[in-house]
């Protein structure tokens, strides 16, 4: 169902047309309020009144997360703190947390941007939405939440952990539609089917972002629990889960271009890319009153599809982000993307591993090396010690063509790499920690 056919249906006129009023109209105020932006403007020698709309956004200054640490806590708001109703904050996997803050406007756009994804999962306010992202700073559980709210749907705040009081909790209050991230979805999966209670459930859908995953691991998670699971796609910074959200033909996710214009561009140049080219993915918030950015660098790589859409919808679709800049590992001088990995450890799960892996950098005798353990499929080889040597030199052979160096691959026992409750820890680099 769309929910609000209204804005998610306009006509390229009207989104650009509503796009360039917004977009007037929140450079000025952030020229009026946010001091670094005023600064990057006059450096820039450019005045609020040169921008007349979208077709001015790439004279405008980029905005980098670096700005959130130098200006923590609160350096960046546009509005004084007595309108700011709910801080948010990111820690990252590096540095210093950010924080961000919300109006009340602006909770209600975000409410209204997650009830949409929602809506196009099949929601309504018949459903039981049980979320299990993390309520707190983290904007997982409390976005999901306010968004089943707005739908009018009944949320259960289960929050993250205790996978089995989790799943009593699904059956007895007979969840419909669950929130969380696709590694949990896919733990909270093996641990129902262990238990038969598959039958048990009334699960729909599952909403599932926070961090990249592929089609192998939605096909897993859609047969494991006879369900469907979408996309969403957010970030702290931008606002939380919603940004962008996935309707039913599954097929990409629909930026909600009535409050957000997204970018991509080269990230070494910062040069605009066409539509359908990889690169770094900017975001720029029109309609955010309390904590809003102009062209901010969010480091996801993916790529933009202007083309029409069988649902109906008209908003533009993000490709699914496959990592992000910063997740690029340098081993032994050359470049790695933990997803390059990941692909072609995915082309092999009918052979006998499963989506659960983890990889470990470290650095031995001045020597950087790579590690990569993969937990075999419950019920394949068992003891079978020469299939399974076997099978890991054919996915270190398979790896060294894909990456162009050479990685150790160790097939482990069904179950022996930790499940993560929340945002799935897939790389250890142990190099920085020591
Ligand atoms: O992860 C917000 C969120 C919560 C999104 C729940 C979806 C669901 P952060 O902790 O600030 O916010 O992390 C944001 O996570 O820049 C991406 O790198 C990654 N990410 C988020 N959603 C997706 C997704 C939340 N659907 C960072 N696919 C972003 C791939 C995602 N990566």
């Amino acid at each position: 169902m769309i929910l609000n056919k209204e804005k998610e249906c306009m006509s390229r006129e009207q989104i650009e047309a509503l796009q360039s009023e917004k977009l007037v109209w929140q450079v000025k105020r952030m020229y009026e309020n946010v001091e670094l932006f005023r600064q990057r403007m006059d450096e820039a020698n450019l005045k609020p009144e040169d921008i007349h709309g979208i077709e001015d956004l790439h004279k405008l200054p980029f905005s980098y997360k670096k700005d959130l640490r130098d200006y923590y806590p609160y350096g960046l708001f546009a509005v004084p703190m007595k309108d700011i109703v709910r801080l948010h904050a990111s820690s990252g996997t590096t540095g210093k947390q950010i924080v961000v803050g919300y109006t009340k406007n602006d909770l209600k756009m975000w409410s209204e941007c997650f009830a949409r994804q929602l809506a196009a999962a099949g929601g309504t306010n018949n459903d039981f939405v049980q979320v299990c992202y993390g309520y707190g700073l983290f904007t997982g559980g409390l976005g999901a939440h306010d968004g089943a709210q707005y739908l009018g749907a009944t949320v259960i705040p289960a929050s993250t952990g205790n996978t089995q009081r989790q799943i009593q909790t699904m059956v007895d209050f007979g969840a419909t539609i669950l929130c969380c991230t696709p590694s949990y979805a896919m733990y909270l999966g093996e641990e129902i089917k262990k238990q038969d209670k598959v039958k048990d459930l009334k699960l729909k859908a599952a909403i599932c972002g926070a961090e990249p995953w592929t089609e192998e691991m939605r096909k897993q998670i859609e047969e494991t629990l006879n369900i469907k699971a979408y996309d969403v796609y957010g970030l702290s910074e931008i606002m939380g889960p919603g940004v962008s959200y996935e309707c039913e033909c599954q097929k990409g996710m629909h930026i909600n271009e009535d409050n957000f214009i997204a970018e991509i561009i080269d990230p070494d140049t910062g040069k605009v890319l066409p539509y359908g080219q990889k690169g770094e993915l900017v975001f720029t918030t029109l309609t955010k009153e309390g904590f809003p950015l102009i062209r901010y660098r969010t480091r996801d790589i993916c790529s933009l599809n202007p083309e029409k859409c069988a649902c109906g919808r008209t908003f533009i679709r993000m490709n699914k982000p496959t990592g992000r800049s910063d997740d690029m590992l340098i081993i032994r001088g050359v470049n790695v993307f933990p997803s390059q990995i990941e692909e072609v450890l995915l082309k092999y799960c009918n052979e006998g591993i499963t989506t659960n892996y983890q990889i470990l950098v470290d650095r031995v005798n001045n020597t950087d090396t790579l590690d990569v353990f993969v937990e075999m499929a419950p019920d394949l080889f068992a003891d079978d010690m020469k299939a399974i040597e076997a099978l890991q030199a054919k996915l270190e052979s398979k790896l060294r063509s894909a990456l162009g160096i050479g990685a150790k691959v160790t097939l482990v026992n069904p179950n022996s790499i930790t499940r993560s409750e929340g945002k799935a820890k897939r790389v250890i680099d142990k190099r920085k920690l020591s």
